[in-house]
């Protein structure tokens, strides 16, 4: 049951400001939310597979239940309603809609989304859709994975199917969510599903993610959408020192988590420093002529992720062992800091940060096109107060301070439409299970019930503060109209 959201709240006076038409959003994802793992015809995931590997996840947690979206979408989607967001991304299942990958789409997932697509029309929210937020079908884990072009082309495939039943009530739609995840974290570190320490195929992952992306965005156009993107998370790489081979490592780890998305999709070309990067496994095998074409396809958006900076040292390397196919190892270490505070996931808040990346990637690729922040919060150490509520002033202290980060970053001309914050919902953050929190709404896993936390009410208050200073609606941007209004864009 939905608790009260009590909008009297106004004790956050100090709201950052943005331009008229700026949309305000929540974000979740298919696996982290919905539950319901083995309904509606919904095949098995590698999430599924992995997260039921003895060790992955914390507390050996599943997505099998997870927040119950898929039964309670109606309660979350109430929750939007009254937030007041513009928009809610979600994420469609892959396994949903065909359960082993391939063939032809299973009705009740697309049933599901198309209700859920309903619900949120009706409350005057508009839905935002990713295709692929990590669940693959483990059908296709079983036949290669992302290793293999063939998963890029099925891509391609269930995209149309979905395009084709939703594509008339979606008007954004983002091909893939981080694949720097999907590929590096799932197939060389091993930390995601499906768990594999591999160096080539992990390349061959994250070149065939792109690969996918540009099929899907071709049976998008093909399907008449306008308002198409993908979501990377770039990161803003600090050296730990001055000294020449903490530069270097610099480098290599902006190639590894920038360049080798960036370049292709936006500017025609694979990274400058991959012999350095990858050393031996740099063959670029896995690529086929007019694979840049493909990929680098003009898009109507950039999906930004943003949490935190990276402090990166040098580190010796492995040696490079491809015969073993040993994970990717680029020389490099995450560093940690003492002068700033660190949410529980451990990582520092540093908002300027997140000024300086947006306007750096700017400068660095004139052909990008606006920006969405479709992903942005903190996981804190919630806890319900004597008084039944949920008290999370270091989540409201970060949003506050990005929003305000992000304020600077479009008064200094970086054209971003629009920011939604990660997550609606606490849910399943992964291999950390159900211990980290990142919601403004509080989920109880026991009983599943909602409870709107503080920071719920300060970002409800902030978009009621940005409409009445513009005097518009939820939702008055058109999608795909792609303008905002100019003289509202200076300080
Ligand atoms: O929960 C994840 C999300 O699935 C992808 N981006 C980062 C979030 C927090 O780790």
């Amino acid at each position: 049951m939905t608790s009260s959201t009590s909008p009297e709240t106004t004790d956050f006076p100090e709201f950052p400001t943005f331009p008229r038409g700026f949309a305000f959003g929540a974000a979740t994802a298919s696996y982290q939310v919905e539950g319901a793992h083995d309904v509606g015809g919904r095949g098995p995931s590698i999430w599924d597979t992995y997260s039921r590997q003895p060790g992955k996840v914390a507390g050996g947690a599943t997505g099998d239940v997870a927040c119950d979206h898929y039964h309670r979408y109606r309660e979350d989607v109430a929750l939007l309603r009254e937030l007041g967001v513009d928009d809610y991304r979600f994420s469609i299942a892959w396994p949903r809609i065909q359960p082993t990958g391939e063939g032809p789409a299973n009705a009740e997932g697309l049933d599901f989304y198309d209700r859920l697509v309903d619900e949120l029309l009706a409350a005057g929210v508009r839905p935002a859709a990713t295709l692929y937020h990590w669940d693959l079908p483990q059908a296709l884990e079983d036949r290669g994975g992302w290793r293999v072009r063939e998963t890029a082309e099925r891509f391609g495939e269930y995209t149309a199917l979905v395009a084709e039943r939703l594509g008339d009530r979606i008007g954004r739609w983002i091909t893939l969510n981080e694949p720097f995840c999907a590929s590096f974290v799932g197939y060389a570190i091993g930390r995601h599903a499906p768990g594999a320490q591999e160096g080539r195929g992990a390349l061959a992952a994250a070149h065939h993610l792109l690969v996918g992306h540009g099929l899907a965005l071709r049976a998008l156009r093909a399907a008449g959408r306008s308002e198409v993107g993908i979501t990377l998370n770039p990161d803003r790489l600090l050296p730990a020192s001055d000294s020449a081979a903490d530069l270097a490592a610099v480098r290599r780890a902006d190639t590894l988590h920038n360049a080798v998305w960036f370049d292709p999709l936006f500017a025609g070309r694979y990274p400058e420093h991959e012999a350095e990067t990858w050393g031996e496994l740099a063959d670029g095998s896995y690529r086929a002529d007019g694979d840049l074409e493909l990929i680098g396809a003009p898009l109507d958006f950039v999906g930004v992720n943003y949490y935190r900076p990276i402090t990166i040292a040098a580190a010796p390397r492995r040696e490079p062992d491809v015969a073993r196919r040993t994970a990717v190892d680029i020389g490099a270490v995450e560093s940690w800091r003492d002068d700033v505070r660190h949410t529980t996931m451990g990582w520092p808040v540093v908002p300027e940060a997140f000024t300086d990346l947006l306007v750096e990637l700017v400068e660095r690729y004139p052909g990008l096109p606006p920006l969405y922040i479709t992903e942005n919060g903190s996981a804190e150490a919630d806890t319900v107060a004597e008084d039944g509520q949920v008290h999370d002033a270091d989540r409201v202290a970060y949003l506050r301070d990005h929003l305000a980060a992000l304020a600077d970053a479009v008064r200094a001309g970086v054209d971003v439409r629009g920011y939604y914050v990660w997550s609606l919902l606490d849910n399943f953050e992964w291999a950390f299970g159900y211990d980290k929190r990142f919601g403004i709404v509080r989920v109880d896993y026991d009983t599943l019930e909602r409870l709107p936390k503080d920071s719920y009410r300060w970002y409800q208050d902030m978009i009621r503060d940005h409409r009445r200073t513009h005097a518009e609606g939820p939702g008055q941007q058109e999608a795909g109209d792609g303008q905002q209004e100019e003289e509202t864009r200076t300080p």
